[in-house]
C-alpha cells in the first residue's frame, strides 16, 4: 500500500468564541485573515467554508455581487497557497430557516432555501471548487406531528436535485446529523444519506461527509460509517473529532474521548487509501471554553498531530501477527495486540 499524503482542512467557525449556551463569548472574535494565518502556520492546506463566511452579507448582494466578492477571495486563498474545500449553505441562522430550509412548511421558506443553495454554488464555483457540504441542519423536527416525514423525503430529493441543476459539475457531500439542533433529523446517518443521494438526478455527484461527532450520537461507530461510505467510493470529507457519549455535540480534540475509535476511523482510511482520493482531512473541532484567546488553536494542532500519531500506529501495526491470530479466530490475543501497540 502506498503511504499517501494527507491534505488538511480548517473552517473558520472552528476558531470560535468560546460562548456555549449559557453563557456570552469570553474570547475577541478571530478575524477571517487571522484564520487563514492559523491554517498556513499549521501546515493546513484547505479552507472550509459556509457560503457567508465566504461572502459576508451575501444575501444583501446581486448575484453578480456575489461571484465578484468569491473570486476575490479565491484570490486571496490563492496568494497564501490555500485553497477552498467546500462551501456550505447556511441555512440554519436565517429567519427564513426557523422550520428548516428545503422542509419547512412554508412555500416561501423552501423557495428561499433553495435559491439560497444555488448562490451558495455560484459562490463555491468562483471559489474554484466543486464540492457543496449539506448538514441538514434543520431539516427535522421538535414535534415529530409537525411535518409530514414522507413529504420532507420528497422535498429534500428536490433540493439535491435543484443544486445538482445549478452547475453540470457541481458535487454534494451530504454530513449527516441525528439530532441538534432539532430534536429528531431526518437524514441521521449515511445510509439515509447515501438513499437519499441514489433517489437524486443525478446519484453519481452525490456523496458524504462524515463526522465522527454526528455517527457517535446516532449510536453508531464512526470507522464503520467510513467503511460503508468508502466502499461505495462516497466518501468525499471527513470531520474528525470526538464525542464523550450521547451528549450535546461536543467537537472534541480528535482521538480525546476514545483514542481507540480514532485508530480505527484511520485504519479505514488507510485501508481505502483515501488520502489518495484527494478527499481532505478536516477537523470539526472547537477550543474549550476555558481556553485563553492566544492559545485557542490548540486544538486543531492536537487533532492534527493525533491523527498524524495514528498514522503512524495503523502503518506500524503488526499486521501479519494479527493475520495470524484472525486465521485462528484468536480475538482475545487480537485484542491484545491492539491495545499493546496503541499503549506501545
Ligand atoms: C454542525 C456541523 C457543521 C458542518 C458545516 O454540527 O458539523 O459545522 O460541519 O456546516
Ligand atoms: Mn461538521
Amino acid at each position: 500500500m502506498p503511504e499517501s499524503q494527507y491534505r488538511f482542512s480548517v473552517g473558520p467557525w472552528n476558531l470560535g468564541r468560546g460562548a456555549d449556551p449559557f453563557g456570552p463569548p469570553v474570547r475577541p472574535a478571530v478575524p477571517f485573515d487571522d484564520v487563514l494565518a492559523v491554517a498556513v502556520d499549521l501546515g493546513f492546506d484547505g479552507i472550509q467554508f459556509h457560503d457567508d463566511d465566504a461572502v459576508p452579507d451575501l444575501e444583501d448582494l446581486s448575484p453578480a455581487q456575489i461571484v465578484a466578492k468569491a473570486e476575490a477571495m479565491r484570490k486571496k486563498l490563492a496568494d497564501m497557497n490555500l485553497v477552498a474545500e467546500f462551501v456550505a449553505p447556511r441555512l440554519w441562522e436565517h429567519p427564513h430557516g426557523i422550520d428548516g430550509g428545503y422542509t419547512s412548511n412554508d412555500a416561501a421558506c423552501r423557495k428561499w432555501a433553495i435559491d439560497r443553495s444555488k448562490r451558495a454554488v455560484d459562490v463555491a464555483m468562483a471559489l474554484g471548487c466543486d464540492l457543496i457540504v449539506l448538514w441538514p441542519a434543520r431539516e427535522g423536527t421538535g414535534v415529530r406531528e409537525s411535518k409530514c416525514p414522507v413529504e420532507a423525503s420528497r422535498r429534500l430529493v428536490d433540493a439535491v436535485n435543484a443544486i445538482l441543476g445549478a452547475s453540470p459539475t457541481v458535487r454534494i457531500a451530504i454530513e449527516p446529523k441525528p439530532n441538534e439542533p432539532v430534536d429528531t433529523a431526518f437524514i441521521p446517518t449515511i445510509g439515509h444519506a447515501l438513499a437519499l443521494g441514489a433517489r437524486s438526478a443525478d446519484p453519481a455527484r452525490v456523496g458524504v461527509l462524515i463526522e465522527s461527532a454526528h455517527a457517535i450520537l446516532a449510536g453508531l461507530d464512526p470507522s464503520d460509517e467510513m467503511g460503508f461510505a468508502l466502499a461505495a467510493g462516497k466518501l468525499w470529507s471527513v470531520h474528525l473529532n470526538d464525542q464523550n457519549g450521547l451528549k450535546y455535540d461536543q467537537d472534541k480534540v480528535f482521538g480525546a474521548a476514545n483514542l481507540r475509535g480514532a485508530f480505527d476511523q484511520v485504519r479505514v482510511l488507510e485501508a481505502a487509501d483515501y488520502a489518495a482520493t484527494g478527499a481532505f482531512v478536516g477537523f470539526d473541532v472547537k477550543a474549550q471554553r476555558t481556553q485563553k484567546a492566544e492559545s485557542a488553536t490548540a486544538h486543531l494542532a492536537t487533532s492534527q498531530a493525533v491523527f498524524l500519531k495514528l498514522v503512524e500506529k495503523v502503518r506500524t501495526f503488526p499486521v501479519n501477527t494479527a493475520d495470524e491470530m484472525i486465521a485462528q479466530r484468536d480475538y482475545e490475543a487480537l485484542e491484545r495486540l491492539v491495545l499493546e501497540h496503541l499503549l506501545g
